[in-house]
């Protein structure tokens, strides 16, 4: 494994890598650089694969696409959009007998044409042309994933109970409500070991709170559940809310904790509790400060959370609303054309999460001041960061679940991460699937879906077959928004099959715990295209719906909607096991080749590689009874 790292202008330094790589002098023979235009190019022949770039849409295979590092809460990911939560600026191209590994080290925004003006170059387009460029080159892409992750340093080990099911819903608001879903699951005998608290156990949505009246007695609730071996994982969310009175929001006032607007004064911004303040995490004072909030909950025996809303979203700014507000008077009484009417109807509906915004506000970052939008990409990252650090001093003795909605390289040695909202489609399944290999790549191996989708209506169909793919994936969560069809596994009629397919987790946890134990120790993926490991197989090469897990395993889940079965291509000799439940199921040996497989709505397919074996455990009712 070759490595190098170049710099061009004077980049901010993020702190995503921990290791000292020596720069080279002068510009990477790779690459060509376009000073005057701001943008780096790399040449691709009609070969090549790309793949990485974190969470995004468009395949797995990246060409034919334009991402744009640029952290957005972005509800609706669909085939337009070019920006979702997260900025992972690492990117891997695989040639047929070598692969380079290009990380592109800088916070600001980042565009990534891959194959998409020109068939045959990638070109990378800066905001601001100051970045530390890192070059990885091996025979192997696994050597350059390894190359990457051995300087970003080791990611983020989840504790053993978060390989359990997680259940989650936007909210469940009441200590009954929890206790209520938590006893359907014992009934039902479906396995559980942990359970989400959305945004509304909190007293009026203010962090570090929790609502007197909907968790009156919430230590002994705690401890209630904890005697069931069930987890309570609270949300929190990055804004802060303006109150009087409110502890957290008077403490970072008085210590000036929070992001500032040119003229000294704290920005107000508002997301769910009316006016908030955002913390200022880039600052490391603010970031000791606001983690060490974490205890709060910790001393009530609550050991795992989510951050959320940390791009950072907001609804609006309050400067920015009185000038929607005077600019509507504007047009008031007048005949709206084409131009008029859209300018009329866009001053509300781009208030939210609006980049003038982004531009209005600085950071306090090691003591100098830097507007937000040169470091946008930085926020969630370093909330997770602010609660990962000090939730170790909190509870050195403890292993804590955390993951996060926004992220950036670097994160991932905090916390995982979840793949934001996405809808209950089919279509979703599959990008659900196509995602998993670029969070392996950037160190994000904690991490999964909302599985059966957030938003939108589930069928039970769907919920199945996600379900089926979801058993494989480290963060294992149902997850649905307010306002959607129930999506519990008890919501849908006889719960049978959603139970034996859960119990088939249960029964690989060993496999499951020890791939992922193995990709964060030795810098490797958890899920990998086949092209990883059949790099001159040109089929194998061009598969975008299948996935190798760990060492020994292959997925092909199905993923449309009516099927009975669907067709598969296998790099190898193969053994297909078609798994009913974790005791009941048929192994089929299979040729390297195409198959169609028959694969029932209350089945799981599953491939065990050429000379592996698969050791199928007992089924579970928590990860507590299993040994691993
Ligand atoms: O704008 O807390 O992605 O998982 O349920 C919605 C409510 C705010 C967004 C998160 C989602 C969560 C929801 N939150």
């Amino acid at each position: 494994m070759k490595m190098e790292r170049y710099r061009v202008g004077n980049p901010i330094n993020t702190e995503s890598v921990v290791v000292d790589v020596p720069l080279t002098e002068g510009e990477c023979g790779l690459l060509g650089y376009d000073y005057a235009g701001k943008s780096l190019s790399l040449e691709l022949s009609g070969e090549d694969l790309v793949y990485g770039l974190g969470v995004t849409t468009h395949g797995m295979n990246k060409r034919g696409w334009v991402f744009v590092s640029d952290c957005a809460d972005d509800p609706v990911h669909t085939e337009g959009k070019r920006s979702l939560y997260s900025a992972h600026n690492f990117f891997l191209v695989q040639k047929k007998e070598s692969s380079v590994g290009v990380y592109i080290d800088t916070p600001g925004k980042v565009t990534f044409d891959v194959a998409f003006s020109e068939s045959d170059e990638i070109k990378i387009s800066f905001e601001d042309f100051d970045f530390d460029l890192y070059i990885f080159e091996s025979a192997s892409p696994y050597g350059v994933v390894s190359g990457f992750r051995s300087i970003i340093g080791e990611s983020y080990m989840a504790p053993k109970w978060a390989f359990g099911l997680c259940q989650s819903r936007w909210s469940y608001a009441t200590e009954k409500e929890v206790e209520e879903l938590v006893e359907s699951y014992e009934k039902a005998g479906i396995p559980l070991d942990s359970v989400c608290l959305d945004i509304d156990y909190m007293d009026e949505y203010m962090d570090f709170t929790i609502s007197d009246e909907r968790f009156p007695d919430f230590e002994n609730f705690v401890k209630r559940m904890k005697a069931k071996n069930i987890h309570l994982v609270p949300i929190i969310d990055a804004g802060v809310k303006i109150k009087e009175g409110y502890e957290v929001y008077e403490e970072g006032l008085r210590k000036g904790f929070f992001c500032k607007k040119e003229d000294g004064k704290e920005l107000v911004a508002a997301v769910w509790p009316g006016r908030v303040h955002f913390p200022d995490f880039l600052n490391k004072d603010a970031r000791e400060w606001f983690g060490q909030k974490y205890r709060f909950l910790i001393d009530k025996g609550v050991d795992g959370f989510w951050n959320d809303m940390n791009e950072p979203a907001i609804f609006y700014t309050e400067d920015h609303l009185n000038e929607v507000f005077e600019k509507i008077e504007t047009y008031k009484n007048r005949n709206l054309d084409i131009n008029s009417f859209f300018e009329f109807k866009n001053l509300v509906g781009t208030i939210d999460n609006n980049p003038a915004d982004y531009a209005s506000f600085y950071h306090d970052y090691n003591g100098q001041r830097i507007n937000h939008s040169k470091v946008h990409n930085l926020y969630g990252f370093n909330m997770t960061r602010a609660a990962g650090e000090e939730i170790k001093k909190i509870a050195p003795d403890k292993d804590i679940l955390l993951f996060s909605r926004s992220s950036f390289i670097g994160m991932h040695r905090y916390g995982g991460i979840w793949t934001g909202d996405n809808c209950s489609w089919w279509s979703h399944l599959l990008m659900n699937i196509e995602q998993m290999p670029g969070l392996s790549m950037s160190g994000f191996i904690y991490s999964g879906a909302d599985t059966g989708g957030f938003g939108c209506d589930c069928s039970k169909e769907l919920l199945l077959r996600w379900t089926a793919f979801s058993i494989f994936t480290p963060l294992f969560r149902n997850h649905s928004a307010a306002g959607t069809r129930r999506q519990e596994y008890t919501a849908f009629g006889d719960s049978t099959d959603f139970k034996n397919i859960i119990g088939i987790r249960y029964a690989l946890l060993p496999y499951i715990y020890n791939s992922f134990v193995r990709a964060v120790k030795e810098n490797t993926m958890y899920m990998a295209p086949l092209s990883f490991a059949f790099p001159g197989d040109d089929r194998a090469r061009n598969i975008e719906d299948e996935l190798l897990l760990g060492d020994s395993l292959m997925l092909a889940p199905v993923y449309t909607q009516n099927a009975k079965g669907r067709f598969v291509y296998l790099p190898e000799d193969m053994t297909f096991y078609r798994l009913r439940s974790a005791s009941d199921y048929d192994v089929i040996p299979l040729k390297k080749g195409d198959h169609y497989i028959d694969v029932a709505i209350n089945e799981v397919p599953l491939f065990v590689r050429k000379d592996k074996s698969l050791e199928i455990g007992n089924a579970a009712m928590n990860t507590s009874e299993v040994n691993f």
